[in-house]
């Protein structure tokens, strides 16, 4: 480094941040088992999307319709993001490398994923559920909880929903998505992937704890390859023979995850659908390979960021009207620096104008920095409203 100037310098810092970025995005969604129980017989209809990424570029792409597909790089470290149904008859799987994908499928077409597009069918899909109830509960960009226990459109039955959403996801967005419908969570998620691609499943009161008894292990939320593989060692190969474990063994075996397992070895599952938190903010922060402290390098940092929160800002659609800027020194201290406007900030030009006086704000520096983010926040989004628990309509919603 001691032959290059500043710009180069710069650039070196610059070119280390592409590969140290780390995004500060969404509240992370709380544990599940916070004890925080539902009362009563709940309808909970889980939906989730068939191949989803791998979907939406056959259906931008028709020429890619009915042909192995996978979403991700396709260079010798490449990894697998998701892939077609018809690549996945030739045993290719979502987090494989794509050399073995491509052992496995010499013909497998790769396609770069396009994650602007899937956030903007996870919105539409999004809103579709909002239009059957306000407790939705996003697992992924491709899949979600709905407590449907209280039937608001009168549609009769959680079955009758699950049908009305998959068909109303077909037709506006033209693509698939699988549904389980149950009486918890637990049992709504194994529902949805037991008839994929574009299938249905109920699992009625009653028919919980036969339904897992006959699983596999693996097919368990929570259970990843390598519990599965843990499992297996101890002789547990099926919900049966996780319900023969008492909860001593399983917490000797298991620690914390024991009371879970307890229960879902017997369909049982008391977690409350989650609607999701209106997001208080959204921003993006970097931590920086190389502490620096030259205002100029700041700058430059700061616009990267910019660019990638304004990005944020839009695809989420939102509107704030607090800018606020963070700086981490080496020594850790932590320094911010906020400013609002009686009105939401107006536009990108707006955002960067204010990151930028922030800093200026805060130059020249006590000590270099680590990390450097930028947030809007005072957003102005709305709660969805709580539909209060039990009510007259509760357990009178047939499945
Ligand atoms: P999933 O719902 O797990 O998988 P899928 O929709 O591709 O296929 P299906 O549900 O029909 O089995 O994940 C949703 C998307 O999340 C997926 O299309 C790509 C992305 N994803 C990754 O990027 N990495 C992963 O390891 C997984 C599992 C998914
Ligand atoms: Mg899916
Ligand atoms: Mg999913």
């Amino acid at each position: 480094m001691a032959g290059l100037g500043r710009a180069g310098q710069c650039l070196f810092v610059i070119a280390q941040l592409a590969l140290t970025y780390s995004a500060m995005s969404e509240p992370a969604p709380e544990p599940d088992d916070t004890g925080e129980e539902a009362p009563g017989l709940r309808k909970i209809i889980h939906v989730d999307m068939d191949a989803f990424f791998a979907s939406v570029e056959q259906r931008d792409e028709p020429a890619l319709r009915g042909l192995p597909i996978a979403v991700g790089g396709d260079g010798p470290r490449g990894v697998l993001t998701t892939c077609s149904y018809e690549a996945r008859k030739f045993g290719c799987r979502s987090a494989m490398p794509s050399v073995t994908a491509k052992r496995l499928c010499p013909d497998l077409i790769f396609r770069p994923p396009r994650f602007a597009v899937y956030n903007e069918v996870s919105r539409q899909v999004r809103d579709i559920f909002l239009d059957y109830t306000p407790h939705v509960e996003p697992l992924s960009l491709d899949e979600a909880f709905l407590d449907v226990t209280e039937d608001l459109k009168g549609i009769g039955s959680a079955t009758r929903i699950a049908e009305l959403i998959r068909a109303r996801i077909k037709e506006e967005t033209g693509l698939t998505a699988s549904a389980g419908v149950s009486y918890n969570k637990f049992l709504a998620k194994l529902a949805s992937d037991q008839n994929k691609p574009d299938g249905l499943c109920v699992i009625r009161p009653g028919e919980g704890a036969d339904f897992v008894a006959k699983l596999p292990v693996r097919r368990f939320f929570g259970i990843g390859p390598k519990g599965a593989e843990k499992m297996a060692a101890l002789g547990i190969e099926t919900g049966a023979d996780l319900a023969l474990c008492d909860i001593a063994y399983l917490r000797r075996h298991f620690g914390s995850q024991a009371d879970y397992l307890y229960r879902a070895a017997r369909g049982i599952d008391l977690r409350r659908v989650k609607a999701n938190r209106p997001r208080k903010s959204v921003g993006a922060e970097r931590t920086l390979d190389k502490d620096i402290s030259s205002g100029s390098a700041l700058r430059d940092v700061l616009a990267r960021i910019i660019e990638i929160t304004w990005k944020r800002i839009e695809s989420s659609k939102s509107e704030g009207r607090t800018v606020t800027l963070k700086l981490k020194h080496a020594d850790f201290s932590q320094l911010t620096r906020a400013r609002s406007l009686p009105r939401p900030v107006a536009g990108q030009a707006e955002f960067a104008s204010i990151g930028h006086a922030l800093l200026d704000e805060v130059l020249p520096l006590a000590q270099p920095v680590r990390l450097v983010g930028l947030t809007l926040s005072a957003l102005e989004e709305e709660e969805p409203p709580q539909a209060p628990v039990g009510g007259p309509s509760q357990g009178t919603l047939p499945f």
